[in-house]
This record gives C-alpha cells, structure tokens and sequence, in this order.
C-alpha cells in the first residue's frame, strides 16, 4: 500500500496533498499528511516499529488511557488550548486506535501540533526549565491514573539488572566478534553495577511506589512553542508502569549533556550544573508536592542511572550486531555508548553538588 493508501484509512479531514518524513526518532518511522485545505489540520502518521514493540494493540491501549487522562486533566484545569498541549489518537474509519496493513505493519494518525519547535540539546537554562515543567506536569497529571491499568509496552525496560543480564549474553554470545574492542566499557560496567542498580532495588523492596511513566523524556520530546515556551509531552509509546526516576533521570541526561548523544569527541560531554538546576527545579516545581520522601530522597542517583543505562543498551547493541537502533554508520552504536558512558563518569564526579541542588529544591519536611 502506499502511504497516500494508509493515511485514507483515517477518519482525516481535507485532502492530504503531501507526506513528507518527520522528525529524527530511532526507532518508528513518522511522515506528516500536509492538509491541502488551509482550515484543516495537518495529521501525524507514524509506523510503529514491531520488532521493538512487540504488542502494538497494548501500546495502543495505553496511550488511549494515557492520551485521554491527560485531556481530561487539561480540560478541568481550563486550558483553552488543550488541542495544542496534549496529543489525540485520530481513529480509523472503522473506528480502531490503529491501523494493520497486509504486510503485518502497524500505523496511527494522531493530532500534528502546528507552530512548534523541537530541540536536540537545551542550549539554554530556560528550555531546561521549560522542558521540566512539561515532564513534571506529565508525571503529575498522571498521579491520577492507577499503574495497574496499563501494561508493560517493553518488559523490563528500564530494570537495570535485566539491561546487565542482556549485556552479558551479548558478551557471552559476541555475535558481531566485537568484545575484544571494548575492554576499557566492560571493566567500567563492572566497576558501577551496583551503584546503577540503586533505583532498581528500591523499587524491587517496595520503598519507591510504582507510577505511570513516559520512560523517553529526552528534550526532543517535548515540543515548545515560538516562544521557547513548553507546549506537550510526545512519543508516548514507552508510556507503562515504572518509577518517577525513569523520567527525572532521561531529563537529566538529555538536558543537561553539553555535547551530543553520540558525540565522538568526549571532551564535548559534560553534565551542566546550570542545566541540572534549572531541570530539576521546573520538575519538582511540578511535583514536589505529589512526591513520597523516599522518592525526592533517591531522585539525584536518576541522573547516573540514565546516560549509564543508554550506555549498557548501545553497547549491548553493538555486540549484538546493531539489530535494535537505527545506525548511520558501523560503529555508531559504540559511539553512542562511549559518549553516555562518560557522561555516567561525569555525573559520578559531580554527584555532591548535585545532591545540594536537590536539597535546596526541596520543602524541609523530605530534607
Ligand atoms: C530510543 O526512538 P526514540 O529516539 O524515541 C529509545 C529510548 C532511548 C533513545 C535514545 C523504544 O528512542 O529508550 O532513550 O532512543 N526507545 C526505545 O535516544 O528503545
Ligand atoms: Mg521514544
């Protein structure tokens, strides 16, 4: 089928006179259906990638509950541009969340949100904050909404145990002939398991309670308007059961790095103090007063967990051959890897003055 074909199955209005590819994910594939009709919208319409999510329907079922919860929450608040702060699954003409073509892929339309911006790196404190405020405030609208009702759309996702058990299979299985490369990463690993298992361990004894999750707050995925203003949370498809760490901690990671994800040159990479601020206060500016104490307590040990836990994910991608992530060229996966894992080194190194921001950000009574 064409796409022109798929996006006919949609219950859009206007015609789509183009569908160009958008955004730059690495995982599903996204075209915009370009209204021809001035007083019509634009649509977005993205594969969902299969191999990745393995249950489509379930995914699809918690962004409904998720997708609706949040325009509920908009709608009470009073907001009058809920359309353009929240995203909305466009059905089917017969009236499904998703589409099934007969190669077995999976497609969905939902709302375009014209006049955004979109941004790979905070290159000012004031996006961080911004960008925080819109993840606290998902995390918040969301504190509503029972775990229990959605399902796991990856298993494990962020369990880090199982990212370690996963790299010692790679290790153990070195299907691309890889291992030898990377002694300086596996001796690190070794070195931090432990200390990167902090959250996962707390939340195993029951000390941190389970929430609904986003579980992919990178900066680009949170769209902010013409003014550098935050607009809405995208990407909904990690949206399961997890803990408030998982989107504290991929804030910090994306926010605060001063270099790229997958920058070759290390000395690019560094946590930005001003950036960790000014995140960590947007978020807990929106959460503060929903968070337990154990939870505000744990909150700094995110910002390691995550560039460590992207790092163990590449990596196991890269000895495994590059079967998960889109690359750009062979050793991208390992870039990527070495690029994350410094930014883990870096966070370690500044883990003090970290923990005094937190403290600073938070009422007395969880000091
Ligand atoms: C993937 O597809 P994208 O870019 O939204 C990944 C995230 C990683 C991210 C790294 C389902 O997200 O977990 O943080 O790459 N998503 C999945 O940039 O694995
Ligand atoms: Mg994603």
């Amino acid at each position: 089928m064409t796409l022109a074909e798929i996006a006919g199955q949609f219950q859009t209005s206007g015609p789509i006179v183009r569908i160009p590819e958008h955004g730059s994910g690495h995982i599903n594939d996204s075209y915009r259906l370009v209204n021809g009709s001035v007083c019509q919208p634009d649509y977005l319409l993205q594969r969902v990638n299969h191999y990745v999510f393995k249950d489509v329907p379930l995914l699809m079922r918690n962004m409904e509950l998720v997708t609706r919860h949040i325009r509920s929450v908009l709608m009470e608040q009073d907001t009058t541009d809920y359309e353009r702060k929240s995203l909305e699954i466009i059905p089917t003409v017969s009236g499904d969340s998703f589409f099934n073509d007969p190669d077995g892929n999976f497609w969905r339309v939902i709302n375009y949100i014209p006049e955004h911006l979109v941004f790979e790196r905070a290159s000012d404190p004031s996006l961080a904050y911004e960008g925080a405020l819109q993840f606290g405030g998902f995390t918040r609208m969301l504190d509503g909404l029972s775990p229990e009702g959605l399902g796991d759309t990856i298993p494990n996702f962020h369990n880090m145990r199982y990212r370690l058990d996963n790299l010692a299979v790679a290790i153990r299985e070195d299907r691309a002939g890889r291992v030898r490369l990377v002694p300086d990463e596996l001796a690190y690993v070794r070195e931090v398991a432990d200390l990167m298992c902090t959250i996962q361990d707390l939340g195993d004894k029951g000390t941190i309670p389970r929430r609904v999750t986003h579980n992919d707050t990178k900066i680009s995925n949170v769209l902010f308007d013409l003014d550098r203003k935050g607009l809405c949370v995208i990407d909904l498809d990690t949206v399961m059961p997890g803990y408030v760490h998982y989107d504290f901690g991929d804030g910090i990671r994306t926010f605060t790095n001063t270099g790229e994800e997958d920058d070759e040159d290390l000395g690019n990479i560094s946590m930005n103090l001003d950036m960790y601020r000014e995140f960590a206060r947007g978020f807990l500016e929106a959460t503060r007063d929903i968070l337990q104490p154990a939870e505000a307590d744990s909150l700094v040990y995110a910002g390691l967990l995550f560039p460590f836990i992207m790092a163990v994910r590449f990596l196991t991608d890269y000895l495994a051959g590059d079967v998960y992530y889109k690359i750009k060229h062979p050793d991208h996966n390992l870039i990527r890897a070495r690029a994350q894992f410094h930014l883990a080194q870096d966070g370690q190194a500044r883990l003090e003055d970290c923990k005094k921001i937190i403290r600073d950000l938070l009422p007395r009574a969880t000091k």
